[in-house]
């Protein structure tokens, strides 16, 4: 049976989507570009680097490396004005309370997360302390669908990947999930989250009973 939780965070545990996707979308008027809500969709749990080259893509604008870097830099300072004043009641509804159940029937926690802003993210909404372990973008080389990411995190709390369990919304973490031998329940829609175990909305009533049946 499963001894731990591995959380991806972006879509998971708080809605920060909303900022990356200004962000980028402020970082495309520098050369035009509108980016739109479907290709946002294609970016969750994709690393900065792999998100600027796809959209450079979309754009069919060609980079020197140079203006690549002054860009990844403009996005993310974009991006730390806008969770500058994030907070508790960002959290995503039902996220604590399980939490809570999980933690006081003794499964550890990880975060499985491809943000370089991870920690900051956790200490502005006071999700830090429920975490034995932060694996994040400054942790990992490799970008989701690979599994380096969810391997760190069993790894590093001393399980192996069939005693986790890993929480997704992006198709991305999901394949990142089952290419490291895991369970995954996918949090969204059942029609994007396909290759899930399962699927479901959200945490509102997600007991940690509920672990033992998906
Ligand atoms: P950063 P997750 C991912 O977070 C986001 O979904 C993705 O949109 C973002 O590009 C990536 O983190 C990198 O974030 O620019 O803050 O390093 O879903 O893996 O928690
Ligand atoms: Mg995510």
């Amino acid at each position: 049976s499963y001894k731990a939780c591995l959380f991806d965070l972006d879509g998971v545990l708080v809605d920060t989507a909303i900022y990356h996707f200004q962000a980028w979308k402020m970082l495309g008027e520098n050369f035009n570009y509108q980016l739109t809500e479907e290709q946002n969709e294609q970016l969750k749990g994709v690393s900065r680097v792999e998100s600027l080259n796809r959209i450079l893509d979309w754009a069919s604008y060609s980079a020197t490396e140079e203006q690549k870097e002054a860009w990844l830099k403009e996005k993310n300072d974009n991006y730390l004005h806008l969770i500058s004043n994030m907070n508790p009641s960002e959290i995503l509804p039902g996220v604590v309370d399980f939490l809570g159940q999980i933690k006081a029937e003794g499964y550890k926690i990880a975060l499985g997360s491809a943000s370089k802003n991870a920690e900051i993210i956790l200490e502005k909404t006071g999700l830090m302390p429920w975490f034995d372990l932060i694996i994040d973008g400054n942790k990992v080389s490799k970008s989701k669908p690979d599994p380096e990411v969810f391997l760190k995190g069993a790894e590093g709390l001393g399980f192996s990947p069939a005693e986790c369990i890993v929480f997704e919304d992006a198709q991305a973490g999901v394949e990142a999930a089952i290419n490291g031998g895991m369970k995954v329940i996918g949090i969204g829609e059942a029609s994007v989250l396909s290759d899930a175990n399962k699927v479901i909305p959200n945490f509102i009533g997600i007991k940690s009973a509920d672990l033992l049946l998906f």
